[in-house]
C-alpha cells in the first residue's frame, strides 16, 4: 500500500489517513507531499498519485481509495470492522454518526481555526460559528464519552478507532487554539494527544520547516 499524504503541521485530513493506516497495520510507504508548493500543485494534475486532487489518498495496488471516510472504510474491510468501530450496535450507529458528521460538517472551526501542530495561541479570539461547532463537538464527545467510553480505554469509545481518527485534527486544533472544554472533553484530549500514534505525528511535524504564512498568525 501507499499513502499519499500533505505535511504534518498542517494536514488535517492527511492525519486522518495516516492513522487509519498505521491503525490497520498493514505496511505501507509514505509519500509526503507538503501543501501549497508547486510539488503539490503538480501532483493535484497528476492522477495517478492523486485523483480527486487531494490528500489523503490511499493506493492499495492499482486502486485508488481517497476521502478519509473511505480509506477508513476500506481498510476496516481488509483488516476487520472490529479495529475501527464498536461491536456494540448502539456504540457503533453512534460512532459511525459522529465520523459521519464530522467528514461533512464543522466548517466555521474548520476555516477560521486550520491545523497548526507547532503553535498555541491563548485565549484565541473565537467567533459564535465557531464556538457553536465546539460546543456542538463537546457535546458529541460527552455522549459517547458517558455511554460507551472508559472500560476499554479513554477514547470515544473505549479503543482508539475510526471516531477518535476522524476527532482528532480537531484535538490539536483545540490544544493549539487555548479552546475551552468541559471537563470530560478536555481529559480526552489529553488522551489523544498522548497515544503514541499523535506523539509520532507530531514528532515528524516538528521535524518539518515548511511554512505557510496564512496558517502562522
Ligand atoms: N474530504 C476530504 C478532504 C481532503 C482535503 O481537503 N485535503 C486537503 C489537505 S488537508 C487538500 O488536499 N487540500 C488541497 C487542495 O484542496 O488544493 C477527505 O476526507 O479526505
Amino acid at each position: 500500500m501507499k499513502l499519499v499524504i500533505g505535511n504534518r503541521r498542517y494536514s488535517s485530513w492527511s492525519l486522518r489517513g495516516w492513522l487509519a493506516a498505521k491503525l490497520a497495520d498493514i505496511p505501507f510507504e509514505e509519500v509526503m507531499i507538503p501543501l501549497d508548493t508547486p510539488e503539490f500543485t503538480a501532483a493535484k494534475a497528476d492522477a495517478s498519485l492523486m485523483p480527486s486532487g487531494t490528500v489523503p489518498v490511499l493506493w492499495d495496488g492499482n486502486v485508488a481509495v481517497w476521502e478519509s471516510l473511505a480509506i477508513i472504510d476500506w481498510l476496516a474491510d481488509r483488516v476487520g470492522r472490529d479495529v475501527f468501530w464498536p461491536k456494540d450496535n448502539a456504540a457503533r450507529a453512534l460512532a459511525r454518526s459522529i465520523a459521519a458528521e464530522m467528514h461533512a460538517g464543522f466548517a466555521n472551526l474548520r476555516r477560521h481555526c486550520p491545523m497548526n501542530t507547532g503553535r498555541t495561541y491563548p485565549s484565541f479570539p473565537l467567533t459564535q460559528e465557531v464556538e457553536r461547532d465546539i460546543g456542538r463537538i463537546d457535546a458529541l464527545w460527552r455522549e459517547a464519552l458517558h455511554g460507551f467510553g472508559g472500560e476499554g480505554g479513554p477514547f470515544l469509545f473505549g479503543a482508539f478507532g475510526a471516531a477518535d481518527i476522524m476527532y482528532a485534527p480537531v484535538v490539536t486544533r483545540f490544544r493549539t487554539y487555548d479552546v475551552l472544554l468541559s471537563d470530560t472533553s478536555a481529559a480526552y484530549v489529553n488522551a489523544v494527544l498522548a497515544h503514541p500514534l499523535m506523539q509520532d505525528w507530531y514528532a515528524g511535524a516538528d521535524a518539518e520547516d515548511w511554512r505557510l504564512d496564512r496558517i502562522e498568525y
